[in-house]
């Protein structure tokens, strides 16, 4: 197809692993900031012009730096950037998995504000660029396994949420934390119709208990695959909890609330026997209308299939979070 300079793998011999493996240590052997970076943008533009331009130009995403990559166990082969970037559950955008990608590149993510408050000493509000320049940016690679039984595996680039947290110093009365996506119909069509958007009343709300929000693995994501996010996968901030349900993973946050009952959450608002608080993934307590014993990994097999492996109680992580849930019967909650 298009010509790739020599130094490039080509990439139906390697993993898609390789190929950003390999496209990391170029662009460190160049001392260049990024990826994005060895192809100028006015070539990048040019280049556009000759394959011919989409209808909607892409967001432009801009390199990140960070420091350590943490797998957590899972060796997994990562799902391709463009797998990870074009098949979406976004409903604000549509409910169709390619929607997100096609509606959601006009999404204004700069400047964004974040706020922490409610049940804290020190309500705080952040912008995305404060936070970025503020907190120390690591890779992690995660699991992401869907309630409707497919899965990805994505290298996210993000800061445990309990840093932010840890600075808003939650009070004695704070024992769950309220998520909150941006509510701006003019700019999300799911959130003007109820066809498009699915039935959700919006805004999209999720909640976790205080210690799970305050553990290790919870990440407030900034980015994927070495740059910012893009506008489908929830610019400019979203929340990663690789062990739950991947709904539990809101996007585009703008507001984080201590409180001191179980919030409300938005699948749970929508089908309260379908969709629980917790929401941990559990091989052993099926859907409803479907199995959770197995899933579809995205991008594994061959050009339209993809391979189906079993489900790991709480998706891989349980030597992480399992005490969490001592005590408790993950049946009563789901
Ligand atoms: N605001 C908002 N957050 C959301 C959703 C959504 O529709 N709206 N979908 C959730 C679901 S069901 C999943 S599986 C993940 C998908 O994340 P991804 O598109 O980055 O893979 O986002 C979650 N966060
Ligand atoms: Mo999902």
């Amino acid at each position: 197809m298009s010509k790739r300079p020599k130094w490039q793998l080509s990439q139906q011999h390697v993993t898609p692993e390789a190929v950003f493996n390999q496209r990391r240590r170029i662009v460190k052997a160049l001392g260049l900031s990024a990826i994005g970076a060895s192809v100028p943008l006015g070539v990048q533009a040019g280049l556009a012009d000759w394959f011919g331009k989409p209808k909607v130009e892409p967001a432009l995403l801009k390199p990140l730096e960070f420091t350590g990559s943490n797998r957590f166990g899972i060796a997994d082969p990562l799902t391709p950037e463009d797998k990870v970037t074009s098949h979406n559950n976004f409903y604000e955008f549509g409910t169709a998995k390619t929607d997100p990608k096609e509606n959601a590149q006009q999404m204004v993510t700069s400047p964004w504000q974040l706020r922490i408050e409610g049940e804290v000493a020190n309500p705080k509000t952040w912008t995305v660029d404060e936070i970025l320049s503020g907190f120390t940016l690591e890779e992690r690679i995660y699991r992401l396994r869907c309630v409707e039984a497919w899965s990805m595996v994505i290298p996210w680039l993000g800061i445990p949420l309990a840093r932010l947290l840890e600075q808003a110093e939650p009070n004695s009365k704070a024992k769950y934390v309220a998520f909150e996506t941006l509510y701006d119909p003019e700019q999300m069509p799911g959130q003007r119709s109820r066809f498009v958007g699915g039935g959700i009343n919006y805004p999209y709300v999720e909640g976790l208990r205080l210690d799970e929000a305050m553990h290790d693995l919870t990440l407030l994501s900034v980015g994927l695959y070495g740059k910012t996010l893009p506008p489908q996968n929830g610019a400019p901030i979203r929340l990663v909890v690789p062990w739950k349900y991947g709904f539990k993973s809101i996007k585009s946050i703008v507001r984080i609330r201590l409180v001191e009952k179980m919030p409300p959450t938005t699948w749970n608002l929508l089908a309260d026997h379908e969709y629980g608080f917790y929401a941990n993934v559990n091989p052993q307590v099926d859907h409803p209308r479907w199995s959770q014993a197995s899933e579809r990994r995205i991008g594994s097999g061959g050009l339209l299939s993809a391979k189906r492996i079993p489900t790991e109680m709480f998706n891989g992580y349980g030597d992480f979070v399992a005490d969490l849930y001592d005590g408790m019967d993950l049946r009563q909650w789901y």
